[in-house]
């Protein structure tokens, strides 16, 4: 196919709102049959099963989709338009992730990643075949992205770009159409340890390497049932996800604010007040939370994070909140708020 036909596709994909458009082939990526299994060998999966299932896709997706001739890697920017650490100072607050500070990215990237399908299929006819995912199919994205040249796998083991730092999303567009393909990047952390130095929960057990089991974003998201004790102290005001690794990166002084507005935070959403999202009954989180990826993990997995929050704030004005939920139907919720009254008062009486 020609060459042409590629720089038409990359204009296409900027003009669709995409700021990274790149290819690879699907074979790109040999090295992360070894890469996958050492995590799961090490359980740093957790409670995310679904990582060890299907892994000869998730290890190599030249066998997810065999008539696929080439991998089309696009990154779109979420960068902020304020310093996402401000908020951990603000100890009656709780810290939402910048990703999840809006609309749910998802639907977004789905959306134009169908657009950029269609287009192809109408430049090189019906015979054309093509398949799009982004983030929750066994697709290794963030090797794919940097066998494509999309920027480079960092220390925080999340993909890194000279132009966009490391506030990206990462989707892709697999097709039979056999495109030239780009040239990898290469890796440009050098001697910089900046992302493992601000993880809160030392949550590296090397660089290039995480376990998931103390990461905040997987504790906050992903994992059910009460986290470990000795963790929670740890977690201060972040009560969805995590973002301090990719905050430290000294790459993203090259980044622009992104210009989908969708992902810009909420004015309601960047400093939230923990009392009023302890108060959240199922209907009024489910309503608060529309169109937002928190709305996936439920009310009870997220006022559970919210009373770890409460416990670390050593706010004694926060104690009738987590007091009240000490009674709630659901066992980890309360387990939760008698934990944070325990840290509270501890707290208060200088034995924490
Ligand atoms: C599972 C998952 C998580 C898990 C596990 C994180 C992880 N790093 O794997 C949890 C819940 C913790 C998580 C958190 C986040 N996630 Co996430 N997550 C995924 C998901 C669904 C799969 C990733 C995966 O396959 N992990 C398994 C491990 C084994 O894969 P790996 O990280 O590529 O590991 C490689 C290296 O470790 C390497 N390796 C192993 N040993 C060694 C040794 C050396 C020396 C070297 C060089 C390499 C190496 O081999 C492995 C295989 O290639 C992807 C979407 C997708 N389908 O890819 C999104 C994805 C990675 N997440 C994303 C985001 C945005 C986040 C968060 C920033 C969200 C937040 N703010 O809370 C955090 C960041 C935390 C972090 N530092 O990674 C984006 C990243 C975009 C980007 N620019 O890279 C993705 C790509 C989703 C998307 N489509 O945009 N996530
Ligand atoms: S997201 Fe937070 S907890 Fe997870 S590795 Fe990065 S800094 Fe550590
Ligand atoms: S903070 Fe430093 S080590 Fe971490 S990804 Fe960025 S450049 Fe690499």
């Amino acid at each position: 196919m020609s060459a042409e036909l590629k720089s038409q596709l990359v204009a296409e994909a900027e003009a669709i709102g995409f700021d990274l458009c790149r290819v690879c082939r699907p074979d790109a990526v040999p090295q992360v049959p070894a890469g996958l299994s050492g995590f799961l060998e090490a359980g740093h999966h957790g409670q995310m099963g679904w990582l060890a299932e299907r892994t000869h896709w998730r290890s190599d997706p030249a066998t997810l989709w065999p008539e696929a001739r080439s991998v089309i890697m696009l990154g779109e920017s979420y960068t902020p338009k304020h310093d996402p650490c401000d908020v951990h100072g603000m100890t009656d607050r709780g810290a939402i992730s910048v990703y999840a500070q809006n609309r749910d990215y998802h639907d977004i990237v789905k959306k134009r990643l169908k657009r950029l399908a269609r287009w192809l299929i109408a430049q090189t006819g019906d015979v054309t075949q093509v398949k799009v995912f982004v983030d929750t199919a066994p697709v290794p994205e963030k090797p794919l992205g940097q066998a494509a040249g999309l920027g480079w796998q960092g220390k925080h083991t999340n993909l890194v770009s000279r132009d966009l730092g490391s506030w990206f999303f990462i989707g892709s567009v697999f097709t039979t159409v056999d495109l030239p393909v780009d040239a990898a990047e290469q890796d440009h952390c050098g001697r910089c340890r900046a992302c493992l130095d601000a993880c809160p929960t030392d949550a590296f057990p090397a660089p290039n390497q995480i376990d998931a089991r103390r990461c905040i974003s997987y504790l906050t998201i992903e994992h059910h049932g009460p986290v470990d004790e000795a963790l929670r102290p740890l977690m201060g005001n972040r009560i969805y996800g995590c973002d301090d690794c990719l905050a430290a990166c000294p790459w993203n002084k090259f980044a622009v604010e992104a210009s989908e507005m969708r992902y810009h935070a909420r004015d309601d959403l960047t400093a939230p007040k923990l009392a009023e999202l302890a108060a959240l009954d199922d209907a009024a989180f489910r309503t608060f939370f529309s169109g937002s990826p928190i709305k996936r993990i439920g009310r009870n997995r997220f006022v559970r994070n919210v009373l770890y929050a409460i416990g670390n704030s050593g706010d004694m004005a926060l104690a009738p909140q987590a007091e009240r939920l000490m009674q709630d139907a659901d066992e980890t919720v309360s387990d939760a708020a008698r934990w944070a009254l325990k840290r509270l008062s501890d707290v208060a009486n200088g034995q924490a």
